[in-house]
């Protein structure tokens, strides 16, 4: 059976019942996906419409929304998982989503290039070493180009997805360029209320600005859920850059990244945010993590939370990562404001949720343990390659 016939199925019609089996599957998946585009590098293309086209096709063959590869992967494996398969399921998938990337048509189109002009280089150097006018050893290696790695708060970022994506989460994105209606209004933050000052920021023009947090993303969400006329909840994580009128120091930066969390369905209650959220805490930091929630603030929660977690570094004892409390805070949290949900266009009588949000970067840096945000910005090569 080929790959197109397997994506077809479902796991349990291909007889996948356990972790192992599926990471195979997904390994198939990958080795297929690399040969199919390493064909068309190397098969090159006499035109650059010629290119184009043959780009777009495979593309199309593995990232179209409704029929690509990826998607049925996503619809007949990952939704149709049993049970115990859906975390191992969720990692492998959101890593081929991550891979596939290289199969948008201009990342291809830049391959198919680079070889073609490689080629076209060595037949040249070839040409004039055989009509001896140039000294050239052509069978000496070329020049190496350097391999990037991904950046760390990237790949916290993926970290913290994985977890969520395993849990049955989505990913759900928004505009950086946002209006003031989704970045203030509909979150129950009016023009007269005095929590907008802490976010009134960087305006493009009276009505749009630089989002100062992703929570916006949840008010596209529900609008899309209600549009589209979704059955079972809504499961979501939007990570996403974000800016604020922040002066850069060892912990701010003006453009930062967040992740949103929101969960809405029916009978949802604050046990279940607590639940999941020591959960990933857990998973992200080791086992022995404890969480703490202490009462706070936001317009769009009600009630609403603070997160805080035992220090992983010193167990809880005292250090100068967690400052010497013990604790580490980690995001804010709390039940969807009733109002939220109904600016949304989802009935709070009927449905409730919870939502949290929390700052990648200040993630990393407890992770890694360090101490200054403004070096992830500064792309200076010394920091970065030790990641
Ligand atoms: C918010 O932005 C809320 N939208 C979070 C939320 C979502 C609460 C859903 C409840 C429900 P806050 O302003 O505290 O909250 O920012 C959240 C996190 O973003 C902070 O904990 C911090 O980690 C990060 N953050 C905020 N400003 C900056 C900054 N200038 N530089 C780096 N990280 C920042």
């Amino acid at each position: 059976m080929n790959i197109d016939d397997k994506v077809g199925k479902t796991l349990q019609e291909l007889g996948m019942t356990d972790a192992a089996g599926v990471v195979a599957l997904f390994a198939e998946v990958r080795t297929a996906m690399e040969s199919e585009r390493e064909a068309l590098v190397a098969r090159g293309a006499s035109s650059d419409p010629v290119r184009d086209q043959l780009c777009k096709a495979l593309r199309d063959r593995w990232l179209a929304r409704k029929s690509g590869l990826v998607s049925l992967i996503d619809e007949n494996w990952l939704k149709m998982a049993m049970k115990e398969l859906k975390p191992v399921v969720g990692r492998q998938f959101n890593q081929l989503r991550q891979l596939a990337s290289c199969m948008e048509t201009e990342a291809l189109a830049r391959d198919v290039q680079v070889r073609r002009d490689a080629v076209v280089q060595v037949r040249g150097l070839q040409l004039e070493a055989s009509a001896g006018s140039v000294n050239v050893e052509v069978t000496l290696p070329g020049l190496r180009r350097p391999l990037g790695s991904i950046h760390p708060v990237i790949r916290v970022q993926r970290e913290i997805e994985d977890i969520f994506l395993g849990l049955g989460f989505k990913i759900e994105t928004g505009p950086e360029i946002e209006s003031v209606y989704y970045n203030f209004d509909a979150l129950n933050i009016p023009e007269t209320h005095s929590s907008r000052d802490d976010w009134d920021t960087i305006y493009v023009d009276s009505k749009t600005l630089l989002r100062t947090h992703t929570s916006p993303v949840q008010i596209r969400a529900m609008e899309r859920y209600v549009r589209e006329g979704s059955q079972g909840g809504l499961y979501i994580i939007t990570p996403g850059k974000c800016y604020r009128n922040d002066n850069p120091d060892a912990t701010h930066s003006p453009m930062f990244h967040q992740m949103e969390g929101l969960a809405i369905d029916t009978d949802i209650t604050f046990a279940d945010l607590k639940g999941t959220l020591d959960f990933f805490a857990k998973k992200f930091f080791g086992e022995k993590t404890r969480t703490s929630f202490h009462p706070t603030f936001f317009p769009f929660t009600e009630p609403s939370g603070e997160v805080a977690v035992s220090c992983h570094v010193c167990d809880g004892q005292g250090c100068r990562t967690c400052k010497e409390s013990g604790w580490i805070e980690l995001m804010g949290c709390g039940m969807v404001h009733p109002q939220v949900l109904k600016n949304g266009g989802i009935d709070p009588e009927r449905y409730s949720g919870w939502a949290f949000g929390l700052g990648i970067d200040r993630f990393t840096m407890a992770r890694y343990g360090i101490n200054d945000i403004q070096l992830f910005f500064q792309g200076d090569v010394r920091f970065l390659e030790q990641f």
